[in-house]
């Protein structure tokens, strides 16, 4: 007998059906007949979030009034995906809403497809920071997400006919979005620029403008908990109503400047990746959003009080900063505890390094944030004098604990140069209780490395957390059929909220019965995926071939170019003869990527992808042998479409570089085999499924270093490999190019004398276990055993399990009871 816990649903399917009739009429304004499917998911949602409304009180209510402490998780970004069917899921109503459409006569997955998804995040963090307020919610843990509602997100690409990335705005928001709910009279003043005056010997700041924070609420339903916790996501509107006398003079731009200067301030996600832009409007996107929320928590916790004691705040809420982003919160709760509730400085600070915890996710130096103290001066008069006296406090501090001078003048806060910097790794790491790193690789290089003068002397603020994806929508939505599979095999769908008890399919792997089904599962999907690539794209995949992905942001060190250049030599290898087609392993390579508009290398090697695909496509020495596609715009959708029919994953930055990854995770809990370095938390996967369940290839990080050290020269390898060398000349010489050999040659360049991420050192190696991985793929049923051992024993890569960690060893805080 099988198990089923999975939520029960508050609604039958006719009520279902009567809310959607209801919600068309009433708040649509069309009967039955008229509507579109369109219609139909806004009248769905609008179902759904009825049905939750009541859940949506009862957590609140429980977590001001309960005795556990709530979590406040500050993030830029929140990659969301779409909402409707995760909702439906988390709510128990998926089966209500299939029945009660199809009655209405409409195609779910129809009303499904509708949905514009919000793109709010550029990749890794932001998808974490959505799969981590689900888990909190299926914990039951009383949590807000506090982030900008972007009215554009990520933007849109798009190729153009020399396979060059374009980007087009993501106009999320041009049909109705039932989720977000606007609380106009939640809002919450956020001010900028000014000065600061002393008034009866007390700091007072005076700016210059303000915008109002209006908030736009989205419920995060948990799974099977019963709980609803909100994402609470702030819009900058203007307080300036515009001028009719400017406008009556015909100055009609004038006339609306001061609005557009605040509504400027959430209109746009920063499209950067890991690059950090010294931009004003990116440091007053942070402050706007971060001093709206802590205001917005105090008011929450502390209702209709004028003079609450916030020596209690930190007992209330615990805020994660998510990366550096949010850590001008640390001087705003500063400022708000000292100049609007007059506490002294002493209280102040135990009050908000009590209150913050920072979790970084980079190991690469130029992503530190670094303000200049000038442009923080201007924007935040107030909030500088408070970062000069943080640095002076600290610096205080750190003489009682250490003679090394040098080291102090290391750790400055505030750098003492001619144009000061603020570090706002340092700033996180002082102002708060605990340090993280996101896997257990990324969190010894932090100490040891990027931060480790402070985990000499702060030791216990440092701690790891491995991050984690929520099964709910990377196994159950994205992969019905593995799902169905997992809960026939383990006689439970416990697992869901269990996921370390998928090791309970471990012996299955050894009944070929099983194997068979799990392979017939990725069949299927691979032939589902083949349709939609068909259907989005116009591409012609041939799911009886290995489907070999590689879907991440476009960056250097995550290195697309090793796998571009492999490909390369193995399409040398057939054409040149030394390797026989016949002897090739039938092979479907794709690619997924988005690349910073502003990033050079970046998009040139997007488009040496792009005309690689057209030319091996179109060849027909390598027919059914080799193909390369590459999906335009990757994002949650297509990563939920991708996943679950991928045979091989790609994992292949430079050792020391990926602080964790995510998609790793993904695509292992959805039985992909991974090729992979010992880098993030490819090691910590590798550890669980086996050694021999993994492709390992290259240098460690101690290999990286020291090569690093001894002088590395690029051009050493490709004079020694000649399949290396192929590659390259290949690149160069208008193969790809129709003839032309400029157009790659700052990327050949590059690579022959900088190859900053060495991927020439890594190709051999790469290439020869790519040999062994075709010669396992060669034997299903062993190919298949080893992905049911990943699918086993990846478990512990819940996102719940990270937030569990979290809750024992940085927030100390439960679920509500
Ligand atoms: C900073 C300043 C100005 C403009 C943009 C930025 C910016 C924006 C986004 C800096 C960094 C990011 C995103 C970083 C990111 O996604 N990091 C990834 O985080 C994942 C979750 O922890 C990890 O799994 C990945 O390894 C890490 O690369």
């Amino acid at each position: 007998m099988t198990e089923i816990t999975a939520p029960k649903s508050p609604v039958t399917t006719a009520e279902f059906a009567d809310g959607i009739r209801e919600q068309l009429k009433y708040s649509q304004g069309v009967t039955v007949e008229q509507a579109t499917p369109a219609d139909v998911y806004v009248a769905s949602s609008l179902v759904v979030r009825h049905y939750l409304q009541d859940a949506w009180f009862k957590t609140q209510q429980d977590m001001v009034n309960g005795n556990t402490k709530a979590v406040g998780y500050l993030s830029a970004e929140f990659l969301m995906g779409k909402q409707l069917r995760n909702a439906l899921l988390n709510a128990g109503m998926i089966d209500q809403f299939d029945e009660a459409v199809k009655d209405l006569g409409f195609e779910p997955q129809d009303v499904i497809d509708v949905e514009h998804e919000p793109g709010l995040g550029n990749g890794g963090l932001g998808r974490l920071a959505a799969c981590f307020i689900d888990s909190l919610a299926s914990l039951g843990v009383p949590a807000f997400g506090y982030g900008i509602q972007y009215k554009y997100g990520i933007f849109e690409q798009a190729f153009d006919k020399d396979g060059k990335q374009i980007e087009k705005p993501d106009y999320w928001l041009t049909n109705e979005e039932p989720w977000g709910h606007i609380d106009y009279n939640r809002s919450q003043k956020v001010s900028f620029g000014g000065e600061v005056v002393e008034e009866n010997g007390k700091k007072v700041w005076k700016p210059a403008w303000s915008v109002r924070a209006v908030p736009v609420d989205y419920m995060v339903p948990g799974y099977a908990s019963g709980r609803v916790n909100t994402l609470r996501l702030w819009s900058a509107k203007s307080y300036d109503e515009f001028d009719l006398l400017t406008f009556n003079k015909s100055e009609y731009l004038d006339a609306v400047k001061p609005q557009v200067k605040a509504e400027n301030i959430s209109k746009i996600l920063y499209p950067e990746d890991s690059t950090p832009q010294g931009k004003a409007l990116r440091l007053e996107q942070q402050y706007f959003f971060v001093a709206a929320s802590l205001h917005d928590a105090i008011r929450v916790f502390y209702p209709g009080q004028s003079k609450p004691d916030l020596t209690t705040f930190p007992s209330k809420i615990t805020f994660q900063l998510n990366d550096t982003h949010p850590v001008i919160g640390i001087p705003e709760l500063m400022r708000i505890l000292i100049d609007e509730y007059g506490y002294d400085w002493d209280t102040a600070w135990s009050i908000t390094t009590k209150t913050f915890n920072y979790t970084c996710h980079t190991l690469l130096p130029e992503a530190l944030e670094v303000w200049p103290a000038k442009l923080i001066s201007e924007l935040l008069p107030r909030h500088m004098e408070i970062i000069n006296e943080i640095n002076e406090h600290f610096l205080a501090e750190l003489k009682t604990k250490t003679r090394d001078k040098a080291k102090i003048e290391r750790m400055r806060i505030v750098t003492d140069e001619e144009n000061p910097k603020v570090r706002m790794a340092y700033l996180a790491t002082a102002g708060g209780s605990h340090v993280n790193g996101v896997a257990e690789l990324h969190s010894e290089l932090l100490k040891d490395v990027t931060l480790r003068d402070f985990s000499d002397l702060y030791g216990d603020k440092f701690t790891n957390v491995t991050n984690g994806v929520t099964p709910r929508r990377f196994i159950r939505l994205a992969n019905p059929r593995l799902s169905a599979l997992i809960t026939e095999g383990l006689g439970t769908d416990k697992w869901l909220s269990d996921l370390e008890l998928l090791k309970g399919l471990e012996p299955l792997a050894k009944d070929d019965e099983f194997v068979k089904k799990f392979a017939a599962v990725k069949q299927a999907n691979k032939e589902d995926f083949t349709a939609y690539a068909k259907r989005e794209y116009g591409f012609d995949l041939d799911p009886n071939t290995m489907f070999n992905t590689m879907v991440k942001r476009l960056h250097e060190y995550k290195r697309q170019s090793l796998k571009i250049l492999a490909l390369i030599a193995k399409y040398a290898d057939i054409k040149s003869g030394r390797v026989s087609a016949d002897d090739v392993l039938p092979r479907t390579v794709i690619f997924g990527a988005k690349s910073a508009p502003g990033y050079y290398l970046a998009k040139m090697t997007i488009q040496l992808i792009n005309n690689v695909a057209r030319v091996v496509n179109n060849d027909p020495d390598v027919k059914g042998k080799l193909h390369v596609f590459f999906p335009w715009n990757y994002n949650v959708r297509l990563a939920q479409h991708l996943i679950p029919a991928t045979d091989l994953d790609e994992q292949i930055s430079q050792a020391g570089k990926e602080a964790s990854g995510t998609g790793n995770m993904k695509f292992a809990l959805n039985g992909a085999l991974t090729v992979g370095t010992l880098d993030g938390a490819n090691v910590e996967i590798r550890e669980r499924v086996g050694a021999e369940n993994f492709f390992l290839f290259g240098m460690t990080v101690d290999e990286v270093d020291k090569l690093y050290e001894d002088g590395y020269s690029p051009a050493k390898y490709y004079e020694a490999d000649p399949r290396l060398k192929a590659a390259i000349d290949m690149v160069s010489d208008g193969t790809f190019s129709n003839g032309d050999r400029n157009t790659y040659a700052p990327l050949v360049a590059d690579w022959l004398t900088k190859d900053w991420f060495m991927t020439l050192a890594d190709f051999t190696a790469y290439s020869s276990i790519q040999s062994e991985i075709e010669a396992l793929y060669r034997d299903p049923l062993e190919w298949n055993r080893k992905a049911v051992l990943n699918v086993a024993n990846s478990g512990y890569f819940s996102s719940d399990r990270s937030i569990q960690d979290y809750l024992d060893n940085i927030w100390h805080t439960s679920p509500l009871a």
